[in-house]
């Protein structure tokens, strides 16, 4: 079969003659007589009302779709191949020939399978989805997504981590890539964010330091997708502009429970630009329809090993089962004057607005409705360039956003194999390409006549300039209004408070929230080896909240230092001291429990009626029970009923489920409880803080194990729910509902602190 498989049509040939017998060919998506991959793609697809499942990006990828089934093996000249088990020999026993094309082809391809992984942000997960326009917005923007209501714009996402190599674990405690590309019709824009909204660093010329720093150390490649190593700890500590980012970074924030569950940020103060010219400073926000949640860092240890592929498993699986993950895009829209009001720069990336001074505008949703069909083809494929914007968009003079406006596009070029990285399908606009760029690498579009350069007359002057109404024009803006523009290589004044947000960041979370970030920079430090680091991070750390400093001093066993001398000793009075919207349990979501994974512990003998209404009513809240057994196969109920486990203790542990059910029956408990993993799988659901229903006789398991039956305090445990016959409905919606708060962060217990 031709690789492209509308290869005669486009060529106006009958499809019988180059087709297969019995195969049919799809219907051609590109035009006769186009002349660039991007003219395949109609920008009619796009300016419809959402449907949910239906997608308009990947119907533009149908031209590259192979279909195998039902097909001959060829080469990749279409040769169709006799034997594909030996290769070419002189005689049963005799030496391979090097006239063997098939064997050289195919050895050839294969020595070639695998392209270098990206610099940072190896590891990801993408998928297929539409972003749609809740208003019109062009008081502000002439961008496309945003020119009317229930404008639909495809996208593609793809969510990494930073530190870690193609194949690391999907927990790793790390920030997480948000990167969406909106194939808008005048051209593709890419919003290449983080789920945090700060960085560590204010200038892109520190990029590349920061990434030796955190990455596996050089002499000996470790550790692994993770930051609790000397060099990133001596690094950060001796650029005391991360200390916003690190409170961050030791949030909770770095160990989502699913990419699902987790806000994104454009990080950069950006531009909408409207049709008058006029501009507007904007900060992009994505915020999670199912609310912001995450592990705790022990249940993300475990799972690193049990399921290294848990965030990328958890997007693939609601996609597939139509849970498809959703987000609300957020705008903060504010005015240069307000922006010279603030009591920090908003060119500084280590900076947030909070919400309280400009509040989060939501102006439309983001679905995602299709796993891509190849992980290669796509999501490896896949290059996001900050350069990519639109009209309607610009930058501002961020000096970590000039340099990722280079770093991208060059990246590619290396990382894809040429300038020509565009026409690969995954990044190939919708709008049309037409410009005089020629050849290259792998060069896809066959571009026609002799004219590739501009002004021409020969080609009647084409492609034309767009002019400013329509085409992509910088708006022009003095460089700074203030000072003089000389060349200089230094920082704005109030570049140089590094303490006031991360304190912000600090006393807007929770006692529990500030527990966590408490045990993270703990653990961090306690893997630094060298004393010094340790004590300059501590050191720093006063000058943004000396609670947080003093309570690691004790956990590290050190004295308490003093404080490090401050860049600015007397920076602007902050405008507020607290702003509860940056607490990751502010954004519980709906407090539903779609999606969620609960086990349902089963052993022969289990009492089955119950069982039976708690499936039904879990299934009905969109949850997904697994009965987890010691082995796979059959059990059979004390009524004789019988049930399949989905899963094993052993194959499954309780770490890998949000919530946990234990059976009753007197037969189940006892065998349930001479099998070790029960009370490991027990246990792990219960300090993880997850919630847990025991019928009747599982009662004795929650003994057995030491479960407490009260919180430290003596006050009832919430997450802990106890069954009887009698009782069964109530203590299932009870279930429900104390799943839908999704931890219980009463029972932890932390000895250092104690
Ligand atoms: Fe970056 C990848 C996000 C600063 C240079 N970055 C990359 C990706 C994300 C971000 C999500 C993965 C895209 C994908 O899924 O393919 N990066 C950020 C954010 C930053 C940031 C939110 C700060 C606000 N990055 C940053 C700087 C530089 C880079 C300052 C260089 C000067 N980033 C890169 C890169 C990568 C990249 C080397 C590696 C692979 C790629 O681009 O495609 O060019």
């Amino acid at each position: 079969m031709p690789s492209n498989p509308n290869k005669p049509l486009e060529h106006g040939l009958a499809n019988a003659a180059l087709t297969p017998a019995g195969a049919t060919v799809s219907p051609p998506s590109r035009l006769p007589g186009a002349s660039t991959l991007s003219e395949a793609n109609a920008s009619s697809k796009t300016g419809t009302v959402a449907q949910e499942g239906v997608n308009a990006t990947i119907d533009t990828l149908d031209r590259v779709r192979v279909d195998s089934s039902g097909q001959v093996l060829t080469t990749n000249q279409g040769v169709p191949i006799a034997d594909n088990q030996n290769s070419l020999k002189a005689g049963p026993r005799g030496p391979a020939l090097l006239e063997d094309f098939i064997l050289r082809e195919k050895i050839t391809h294969f020595d070639h399978e695998r392209i270098p992984e990206r610099i940072v942000h190896a590891r990801g997960s993408g998928a297929h989805g539409f972003f749609e326009a809740y208003e019109p917005l062009t008081q502000y923007t002439k961008a496309a997504p945003f020119k009317e209501a229930g404008k639909i714009t495809p996208v593609f996402v793809r969510f990494s981590t930073v530190a870690g190599e193609r194949g690391s674990k999907d927990t790793a405690r790390d920030v997480r890539g948000f990167a969406v590309k909106f194939y808008t019709d005048e051209g593709n824009w890419d919003l290449v964010g983080n789920n945090m909204p700060v960085f560590f660093i204010q200038d892109a010329i520190k990029f590349p330091d920061l990434v030796h720093a955190v990455k596996p150390e050089p002499h000996h490649q470790m550790p692994q997708a993770a930051s609790a190593h000397d060099t990133f700890w001596d690094f950060v500590s001796l650029m005391p502009e991360s200390t916003h980012m690190l409170m961050w970074q030791m949030s909770d924030r770095a160990i989502p429970r699913s990419y699902r569950m987790m806000q994104g940020f454009g990080v950069h103060t950006f531009r909408l630009v409207n049709d008058a010219g006029e501009s507007f400073l904007v900060k992009f926000h994505w915020q999670p329809k199912l609310g912001t949640h995450s592990m705790v860092w022990e249940e993300a240890v475990k799972i690193s090993g049990a399921d290294p592929d848990f965030h990328r498993r958890d997007l693939w699986e609601a996609i597939e089962a139509g849970e498809y993950p959703e987000w609300e895009l957020g705008l903060q829209i504010f005015t240069e004057e307000q922006a010279e009001q603030f009591s920090f720069d908003i060119l500084d990336a280590t900076k947030l607005i909070p919400e309280e001074l400009v509040p989060v505008q939501v102006v439309g949703r983001m679905v995602l409705n299709r796993n891509p069909d190849n992980f290669f083809a796509e999501t490896e494929q896949v290059a996001f360039c900050t350069a990519h914007i639109v009209p309607g968009l610009d930058f501002t003079n961020d000096p970590l956003l000039a340099g990722r406006i280079h770093s991208y596009v060059d990246t590619q070029i290396s990382r894809l194999g040429g300038p020509n990285f565009h026409e690969l399908p995954i990044n190939a606009p919708i709008a049309q390409v037409h410009n005089n760029q020629r050849d290259g690498m792998h060069r896809q579009a066959i571009h026609r006549g002799r004219v590739s350069y501009e002004p021409n007359s020969l080609a009647g002057g084409a492609p034309f300039q767009a002019g400013a109404d329509q085409g992509f024009a910088s708006i022009a803006r003095r460089i700074d209004a203030k000072e003089s523009a000389d060349k200089v290589r230094i920082k704005p004044e109030k570049f140089a408070d590094h303490y006031t947000q991360a304190r912000l960041f600090f006393e807007s979370q929770t006692e529990v929230e500030k527990a966590h970030i408490g045990n993270a920079f703990r653990f961090e430090l306690s893997k630094v080896t060298v004393p010094a680091i340790r004590e300059r991070v501590v050191a720093s750390l006063l000058n943004a909240s000396p609670e947080l400093a003093a309570r690691l001093a004790q956990d590290l066993g050190m004295e308490l230092p003093a404080a490090l001398p401050k860049a600015l000793e007397n920076p602007a009075a902050p405008e507020i001291e607290s702003s509860p919207a940056l607490s990751l349990l502010a954004r519980p979501g709906d407090g539903g429990i779609r999606t969620r994974k609960i086990a349902i512990l089963v052993a022969n003998g289990v009492e089955g009626a119950s069982l039976g209404k708690l499936v039904s009513a879990l299934v009905a809240a969109g949850a997904v029970p697994r009965l987890v057994g010691a082995r796979l196969g059959t059990y059979v109920g004390a009524g004789g009923e019988k049930f399949a486990a989905d899963a094993t203790m052993e194959n499954s542990p309780g770490f890998l489920f949000d919530a946990l059910v234990l059976p009753d029956g007197a037969a189940a408990v006892e065998s349930l409880s001479k099998d070790a993993h029960t009370l490991e799988f027990l246990r792990a659901q219960y300090w993880h803080c997850k919630t847990i229903l025991a019928f009747g006789a599982s009662e004795a398991l929650l003994g057995e194990a030491q479960i407490p039956l009260t919180l430290p305090d003596g006050s009832a445990d919430a997450g802990l729910i106890l069954a009887d016959a009698a009782n069964a409905d109530a203590a299932i919606a009870d279930f429900i509902s104390a799943m839908g708060a999704h931890r219980h962060f009463g029972r932890e217990n932390d000895p250092t602190a104690a």
